[in-house]
Order: structure tokens, then sequence, then C-alpha cells
């Protein structure tokens, strides 16, 4: 690591890279390899690949035991698995979401043709506001779903009683939160059925993969049958379907995972903390908290950064870092109704999204997980400062580099 002096030693202004090899936000975490190589040899030997195999039988029950719900049915990933939980559940019309989420969650719905309504977040937890969720409300409205962002849950309380009061279905969107709690209960068994990623980014991971969690025997049963091209036998399609199964090697990884799940959010955790130490007290930088109270998988460490306080604009921090080898992330910037085709169906969104568009404007992620450590923070943190230290220097370069 390379600490950094003066304005012109910045890479972006001819200087060497802080990091020599590349820093990323998604790096996967790995559990133990001998482990995961046996089960995937096990899997050859058997010649059981795919199609709900054994591996995937005891991925889906591990779930299910550790969340203290009845269904998982795993998926190839988690935004097949929203679009067939959505089906299953009879969501049309119109459905609310917020628009400071992955695009996957807006995607989800507009593939079947189905309106998202995008919706503000509040700005105590940058999740969905359930006060502005009565006003978006209409006749078309069938259901609502919400997005547990970085693993912090969104107001399940709220929202569900709005969804009881207006008789709305309820689907959650917890591709971050899995191993996250919400008033002591796991994150997976609220309303109609939540949704997890378990892509090589998020926390837990299946190569690629997510699943459908739900209490709902019925939905569960429509589900399955979907996701398995709705056949109800040998020979017998019963229900229109796709193909959302999960192979035997992701439900492997997924295993492999899992034993090391206590490992990942130790270490998730001390970066975080350390973080935390390294950026607090910067005018205009909040390091998004995770509260003792809860359960979190600390997989996201992220940071709102106030321009009008700090001197500069998170575009120029991302590009500085960027050149200095440290893939910092805009999680999630722009807001949904900024983007394809979103914002040319909707283009007076903005109007109704006040802090959504301010405040994605305003968030960078930093790398966190197994490979990253205390040094690589150190090295962070320390070009963090510098940039911040020298605002306006570092802001007049990088504009002057357009
Ligand atoms: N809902 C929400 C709220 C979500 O955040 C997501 C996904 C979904 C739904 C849908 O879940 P899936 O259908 O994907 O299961 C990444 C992930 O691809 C995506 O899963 C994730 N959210 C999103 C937050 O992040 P990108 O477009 O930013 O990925 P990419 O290719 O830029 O990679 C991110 C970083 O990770 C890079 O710096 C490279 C690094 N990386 C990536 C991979 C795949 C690695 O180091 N190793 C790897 O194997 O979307």
């Amino acid at each position: 690591m390379l600490e950094k002096k003066s304005i012109d030693s910045l890479a972006i202004f001819g200087g060497k890279p802080a990091f020599a090899e590349q820093l990323h936000v998604g790096r996967p975490n790995v559990g133990d390899r001998d482990a995961l190589f046996r089960r995937i040899g096990e899997s050859l030997d058997r010649k059981w690949l795919t199609n709900r195999g054994p591996l995937v039988q005891e991925f889906e029950h591990e779930v299910q035991m550790r969340l203290g719900v009845k269904h998982c049915i795993a998926m190839c990933n988690a935004t097949v698995a929203l679009e067939i939980a959505m089906r299953a559940m009879g969501l049309q019309g119109e459905v609310i979401i917020p628009s400071f989420t992955f695009i996957a969650t807006a995607h989800a719905l507009q593939w079947q043709e189905i309106t998202p309504v995008f919706c503000d977040i509040r700005l105590s937890d940058f999740t969905i506001d359930p006060q502005r969720i009565e006003e978006l409300i209409t006749p078309r409205t069938t259901g609502i779903v919400g997005v547990h962002l970085w693993g912090r849950p969104c107001d399940i309380l709220a929202i569900e009683q709005i969804a009881r009061k207006r008789n709305l279905k309820v689907l959650y969107d917890a591709a971050h939160a899995f191993g996250c709690s919400y008033q002591g209960r796991m994150i997976g068994s609220f309303g109609d059925a939540e949704v997890f990623s378990f892509h090589a980014t998020k926390f837990l991971n299946t190569l690629e993969g997510g699943a459908v969690v739900t209490n709902d025997d019925e939905l569960a049963q429509k589900i399955r049958l979907m996701q398995n091209f709705g056949f109800g036998g040998f020979d017998s399609v019963i229900y229109i379907g796709t193909n959302g199964k999960m192979n035997e090697f992701s439900a492997a990884m997924g295993l492999t995972s899992l034993d090391a799940m206590e490992q990942f959010v130790a270490i998730n955790k001390r970066n975080y903390d350390f973080y935390r130490q390294e950026l607090s007290g910067i005018p205009g930088v909040q390091i998004v908290e995770y509260g003792d109270r809860e359960k979190s998988n600390y997989q996201y460490v992220v940071a709102i950064v106030d321009e009008t306080v700090t001197g500069i604009d998170c575009g120029s921090i991302v590009k500085v870092f960027h050149s200095e080898n440290v893939l910092l992330r805009r999680y999630f910037y722009p807001g949904c109704h900024q983007m394809s085709p979103y914002r040319s169906y909707f283009p007076h969104a903005g109007l109704l999204l006040p802090n959504t568009e301010k405040y994605s404007k305003r968030v960078i992620s930093f790398p966190t997980g197994t490979s990253i450590g205390l040094d690589h923070i150190a090295g962070i943190t320390g070009l963090f400062n510098f940039i911040i230290e020298n605002a306006d220097a570092v802001k007049n370069g990088v504009a002057g580099k357009k």
C-alpha cells in the first residue's frame, strides 16, 4: 500500500496506484475448499447435477432450520425468484416499491408487465417510507415490495399494517439480508414471502443463486411448480412455469458457505467497526449504522457523503479511488426511476422522490468481506481522509480531466 502525501501522487494525476491489485466491493466469501470440492465430487459421482438433487434439498432444509421458516425454494438467482414469487402471489396492475434499490427489484415487475410505482425512502434508515406508501395506492395496486437495503430491514410492522388495511400482498426483496433479524426474528418469514440472493457478491453465496422463503403452504407449492416448468409429475404439466432451479454445484457452495457463516459475519463486523472508527468525525460523512440489537451480516459498508459539507462529490471520489485500484461502488445510484425504461415511462417521478434523488447521489460502498484485511482498510480510509482534506484541489483536478 502506497501512502499519498501530495495531490500529484494520486494515481488519477499520474502517481502510482495505492494498491498494486484491485480491491472489490463484492469479492466472494469462500468457505472451506476441501469441503466444497468433496461435495462437488460426490455430486459428480452420483451423476445427479440439478433438478432438486440431494444437495439442493439439504441446502433448502438448512435455510429453513436457520431461519425458522416452513419453506425454502432454492432458485438459480434472486431475479428469477422475485419474478416467480410475484407471479405466484398474483401481483398485477401496480406494485409499490422503493426506487432506491438494485434495478432487479423493478425489472422483476416490469418483466411481467406489472407497473412498479416508485416510493420515496425515509431518512432514518433509507428504506421505503411507509408514510408515503398510502398516497401511492390506487384501485390498480395489488402489492408492496419492501427492500431490506444493505441487510437493514425495512419497517415491516408499518408496511404490514397498511397491507392488511388495504388488502395488499407483501413481498420482501431480502437479497442483502440473509442472516439478519427484525425485532429478534430472522428475516425470511415476514410478509407473504421473502426473496434472498446468493449471488457471488452476496454475504452468503452459491455462485449464482437465490431463494423464495415463505410460511404459506399453498404459495410454496405454486412456486415449486412454477420453478420447474409446472411439472406435477412425469409427463404431467399442471401449471404455467419456467426454469428457476438451483443446480447441485451451487448448493454445494451454499452448504459450504453456511458452514462458514459465523466466520464471515465476524470478519465483516471487524471490518465495519474499523471503517467506522477511521471514518468517524469527518464533517459531512456518515457511516450507515448497524445497531447491536439485531443480527446483521455487515456485508455492506456504506458512507453517505454530503458534498455541501465535504466540498467534493461522490462521483469524483469514486473516480480517484478507481485509479488507485479501489473499486468503490455507488450502491445504489441513481434511483431506478432514473434508469431505462423507467425514466421515459415516468419522467416526473423524481418530483415525488426527493430523498431518493438527494441521497442516491451521496452513497458510496466500500470493499469488505473475507478478502479485505485491516491493512487494506487503513489504506482506503487514509486515502479517503486525504481526499476530503484536499477536497477543492482534488475536485478541480478531476473536473479538469473530463
Ligand atoms: N435485489 C437486490 C436489492 C439486489 O441487490 C440484487 C442483486 C437483486 C435483487 C438480484 O439478485 P441476483 O439476481 O443477482 O441474485 C452486483 C450483483 O451482480 C447483484 O447480484 C447485486 N444485487 C448487486 C448489488 O451487485 P453489479 O452489476 O454491481 O455486479 P458487478 O459485476 O459490477 O460486480 C460487483 C463487484 O464484485 C465488482 O467490483 C467485481 C466483484 N466481483 C464480482 C463477481 C461476480 C468479484 O470480485 N467476483 C465475482 O465473482 O451487480
